[in-house]
């Protein structure tokens, strides 16, 4: 089976969190420590639960690689959870708002919500960043760059300006900010919001944005539904556990503009100052189409944004009903993030580099990845005489 598939197994409380990526080609070097830093950029962020102090992940690798460089054949990875206590916790007694312990108790008929919340937590997704740091190098090597930053947290927006969108990534900022925002204003009042809501015993969501630079044009197709980038990019974003909406460039608004003042006018890149891009003779006077049309990069940056939902386990309980004597009580609070918007945002650069590398191999293939290197350069030279 051709394609790059992979899939993840854990639970919150249990031995491992384990990954298997298949469908990488063979021969590409692959970094541990780049795996390692991302993992532990996923677990910073202020706000975070003790349940971070507790963990320190780094990636163990099982299968697929040799001497530093990826076989071709499925990679095995894995996480040990030193908070492996899934036998000795306790049965909540009532389900959580919010969470997936109602929904997932009534779908098993079981009035267990350990038995689902044990999956369903977001602790899974260290291991989606783990996968998504493989797939990741194989795009830099294409020079293809993937950065996201929280641009709102509980309300308080970083400045717009504090982001160009269109390559100038202020990531010094982002590495000392506690929000993983670029705009160093930001972080004393996102701080107090945090710090508000912990006294409130409450939890906030916000807003994260994903850019990815230096892509190809042509990446996704149009010619049928589930090749189309957007709405797979899409999919992958929304499967983050407690996201709730994704828009590409301008999103919902160019929906309240007319056309005129949504798409982007093509230009021959260098004409009006618009400096060239990587690929191709031509580029967009402006990009409000986030870098995608038709289904496929248009070699602009690609821009996503995601709303993530507040964490639902919050420490002064939601009103919900106890299963065995049906009185209404307040859900029984299980330790949890305050929030985790920054976190979700390493989560958000690793679904998509998992989406864009599956999407960039059905593009060039490759056995080995000096095929996936030939089949780029024969492809670039066509395209650049378009
Ligand atoms: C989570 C609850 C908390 C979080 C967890 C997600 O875990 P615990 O119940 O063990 O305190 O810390 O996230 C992680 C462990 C992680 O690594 O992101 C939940 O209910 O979803």
């Amino acid at each position: 089976m051709k394609g790059l598939r992979w899939t993840t197994a854990g639970e919150s409380h249990g031995p491992r969190l384990v990954g298997i990526l298949e469908g990488m080609p063979a021969g590409m070097p692959l970094s541990v420590e780049r795996i390692d830093n991302e993992l532990a950029r996923r677990q910073a962020g202020y706000g975070r639960s003790a349940r971070q102090k507790i963990e320190s992940d780094r990636v163990e690798f099982y299968a697929g690689t040799r001497a530093g460089f990826t076989l071709g054949s499925p990679i095995a990875l894995a996480l040990i959870n030193r908070d492996a206590t899934i036998e000795m916790l306790p049965v909540p007694g009532d389900p959580r708002p919010g969470h997936a312990d109602l929904a997932g108790c009534q779908k098993l008929g079981v009035r267990d919500p350990r038995a689902v919340l044990e999956r369903a937590s977001a602790r899974e997704t260290a291991m989606r960043v783990a996968l998504g740091s493989v797939a990741r190098q194989l795009l830099e090597g294409f020079g293809i760059e993937i950065f996201a930053h929280v641009v709102e947290l509980g309300g308080v927006r970083a400045r717009p300006d504090a982001f160009d969108g269109a390559g100038s990534l202020r990531s010094e900022h982002r590495a000392s900010s506690a929000f993983a925002c670029l705009d160093p204003d930001a972080d004393a009042p996102m701080r107090a919001a945090v710090d508000d809501a912990m006294a409130e015993q409450d939890t906030l969501g916000g807003i994260f944005e994903v850019v990815v630079l230096g892509l190809p044009p042509g990446i996704g197709s149009y010619a049928s539904a589930p090749q189309r980038l957007t709405g797979r990019l899409a999919g992958a974003l929304l499967s983050i556990p407690a996201m709730k909406g994704v828009e590409f460039g301008l999103g919902f608004d160019a929906a309240r503009r007319p056309g005129s003042q949504v798409h982007d006018p093509i230009v021959l890149a260098g004409a009006d100052g618009a400096p060239p891009l990587a690929y191709g003779r031509f580029r967009r006077a402006t990009n409000h189409a986030g870098g995608l049309e038709g289904g496929m990069t248009t070699g602009e940056p690609l821009v996503a944004r995601v709303a993530m939902k507040p964490i639902p386990t919050l420490r002064r309980g939601v009103a919900s009903v106890d299963f065995e004597s049906g009185e209404a009580v307040r859900a029984t609070y299980q330790r949890s993030d305050v929030t985790s918007v920054p976190a979700a945002s390493v989560v958000g650069e690793a679904v998509v580099a998992l989406e864009l590398a599956a999407a960039f191999l059905e593009k060039f293939g490759g056995d080995h990845i000096d095929d996936t290197r030939a089949a780029f350069d024969a492809w670039r030279l066509r395209m650049d005489a378009v």
